[in-house]
């Protein structure tokens, strides 16, 4: 792996692999041009899960051909390594994703590679440098106005969350049929003479729990960042975009690429923002549709 990886020259068609035994195939689809790109201090994205069926990788081609900034960190599970062991499920498109990340590097751009849970197997070469790409177990960014974000996958969290992670995928279904569980422990109970017992009401109660999961998350994440006296924290894993606050310290989740479609990005000024990727399609699309129609001949 690590070889393959040295080969630097990316502009050309020798191909360099992020795994042993298997070369990087070339580019299909070709790059625009880099003029007219929308310019950002800082990108950050997440969860891209490459090698997966999930990845939303057309939607991903069109954010990087649209966009460009001086640094991008790349949060964690981007090539979803579980899955890759099982069964090589690798399409044009992620090769294509792969190399425009390396292209960037080579044009100047400072990328962060972050590993995450289904790339840990990338953990191990923290604090190398390949092809331009710098791998970081953890990396402390400086906005433009002087905050410093701490940026981290946020799996590392799931020890303290596990308790209470099974609860995030009981949906209401699983409500239901506690509930009609209740009903039946109950009418057990009171022929035996023995009191009502609410299940339903440890259910709601868990449930509830369940629905603030993500809540409870995020503020874990924040209050471990303040600890580490940052000022915030970036992070992915939970596929949830959001800016919030907790006490002064910031959380911003950067979203994914298999549902949401989401990055997050710092302004020039040091403004952040978190750009959901298939609505700024659609507000693209619409303008130029308008522009065309504006261009066209009035009618006789
Ligand atoms: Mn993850």
């Amino acid at each position: 792996m690590l070889q393959a990886f040295e080969e630097k020259d990316v502009g050309n068609t020798r191909g360099v692999s992020a795994f042993p035994g298997h070369r990087l195939a070339p580019q299909r689809i070709p790059e625009p041009k880099i003029e007219g790109r929308r310019r950002f201090r800082t990108i950050w994205i997440s969860d891209v899960h490459l090698g997966t069926k999930g990845c939303n990788a057309e939607l991903l081609i069109d954010f990087l051909d649209h966009t460009d900034s001086e640094t991008m960190y790349l949060v964690g599970d981007i090539i979803d390594g579980w899955r890759l062991k099982k069964r090589l499920y690798w399409p044009a498109t992620h090769n294509d994703i792969v190399w425009r990340a390396l292209k960037r590097a080579k044009r100047g751009t400072r990328i962060v590679y972050v590993p995450g849970n289904h790339d840990e197997m990338f953990r191990q070469f923290a604090g190398m440098n390949f092809g331009g790409v710098e791998i970081e177990r953890a990396a402390v960014h400086q906005t433009a106005d002087g905050r410093r974000l701490l940026v981290m996958h946020g799996d590392e969290f799931d020890a303290v969350m596990l308790a209470h992670r099974w609860l995030a995928f009981l949906g209401d279904a699983a409500y239901t049929l506690l509930m009609g569980l209740n009903r039946w422990v109950n009418a057990v109970r009171n022929r035996l003479g023995l009191p009502y017992w609410s299940l339903s009401k440890m259910a709601k109660h868990k449930v509830k729990n369940a629905v603030g999961f993500i809540s409870q998350y995020e503020e874990l994440v924040a209050r471990a960042a303040a600890q580490r006296g940052v000022d915030g924290v970036v992070c992915g894993h939970i596929h949830t975009a959001e800016i919030r606050e907790f006490d002064g310290v910031e959380y911003y989740n950067d979203g994914d690429w298999v549902e949401g479609c989401t990055a997050l990005v710092e302004h020039f000024d040091g403004r952040m923002e978190i750009l959901h990727w298939p609505e700024e399609i659609a507000r693209r699309e619409a303008e130029e549709a308008a522009a065309a129609a504006a261009s066209m001949p009035a009618a006789a």
